[in-house]
């Protein structure tokens, strides 16, 4: 039983709430272990670095979905399609050293590396994540928004859309050998939707830096959009006049449109959007109603404002 790879936060670091979750984790990782000698997520937790996050805005007071859950059921498909292929083959990911590029329509076009985006201020969100796929979960994530890193730059006025664009790196993301998706992986938003104080750069979750599976080491949260928007690993964000590509878009256009604000009354033309399993819970939980903008309407509903949301999905 691997108990020693487990980190020892200094004793200075531990707050009453760490020592829970690290409590828990330990029991179940430890059970896990037993059934399962080469559960990936292990691993991840041997690696974790702690971070330090302020308790941030917004946050839903909702039971959190596990970690387990969390770090092991995933979309990746840089790492494969299946939901258990991200938390078995993301580990090959190197994500140091990693820096995202910034051009476009912008003055001052750069480079920023992961040490500096972890020196912004990082609070920790309480999000939901609701997948297209009409599952959700809820998130302790760690970050800061996006606005913060993109007033650091001196965007053209005629800059309308950030689009992003995640690492190719075909040796280290064996999903990226076949066609399941064009490489790379892009998702854009309108300017306002980027600038909003909801919308984050993540960096960590549970508060330890990211898992390779879940985005690793920067990935974008977008909470009242469908979890395709928020792009993980990136590597590129580019300031355009013109709406940006984005990869479920380009994938299957009549399934998928730009905006993908979580609507439950335009349902996805194979499924219905009107509910959704919250991951973790149980094989026979009820459904749990799924709400326009995934609960945050007080907060974004005004971006669309005039816009008709049937016809811009
Ligand atoms: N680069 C990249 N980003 C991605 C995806 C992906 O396949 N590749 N999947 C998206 C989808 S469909 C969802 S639901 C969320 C899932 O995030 P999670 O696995 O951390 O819960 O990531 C999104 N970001
Ligand atoms: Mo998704």
């Amino acid at each position: 039983m691997p108990l020693i790879r487990f980190p020892q936060p200094a004793a200075s670091e531990i707050t009453p709430k760490e020592v829970f979750l690290n409590r828990r984790r330990f029991m179940a990782a430890a059970g896990a272990a037993s059934m399962l000698p080469a559960l990936p997520a292990l691993a991840q937790n041997a690696a974790a670095q702690k971070l330090t996050a302020a308790p941030g805005p917004f946050g839903t007071d909702e039971e959190k979905t596990p970690y387990d859950a969390v770090t092991g059921y995933n979309n990746f498909y840089e790492f494969g399609t299946g939901k258990e292929d991200p938390a078995r083959n993301a580990g090959s990911l190197t994500t140091k050293p990693w820096t995202i590029k910034v051009d476009g329509l912008v003055n001052t076009p750069g480079e920023i590396g992961i040490e500096e985006l972890l020196a912004f201020p990082l609070e920790e969100r309480v999000y939901r994540l609701r997948c297209v796929e009409a599952w959700s979960m809820v998130i302790p994530w760690v970050g800061f928004p996006l606005a913060e890193l993109i007033k650091r730059y001196d965007v053209q006025g005629s800059a309308k859309y950030v689009a992003f664009e995640t690492l190719v790196r075909p040796e280290e993301m064996p999903g990226q050998n076949s066609r399941s998706l064009d490489w790379p992986y892009v998702e854009g938003l309108r300017m306002d939707e980027a600038m909003h104080p909801l919308t984050i750069l993540a960096v960590g979750l549970y508060g330890e830096v990211m898992p390779n599976q879940n985005g690793a080491p920067v990935r974008l949260v977008v909470p009242w959009k469908y979890g395709f928007k928020s792009i993980k690993s990136i590597v590129r964000m580019s300031f355009t006049e013109k709406q940006p590509p984005t990869t479920w878009n380009i994938q299957a256009p009549q399934e998928y449109g730009f905006y993908s604000n979580v609507n439950p009354e335009v349902d996805h033309p194979r499924w219905s959007q009107a509910s959704e399993r919250r991951v973790g819970d149980g094989f026979f939980a009820k459904r749990i109603e799924t709400l326009p903008f995934n609960g945050y309407g007080e907060q974004v509903a005004s971006l669309y404002a005039g816009m008709d949301l049937r016809a811009n999905y």
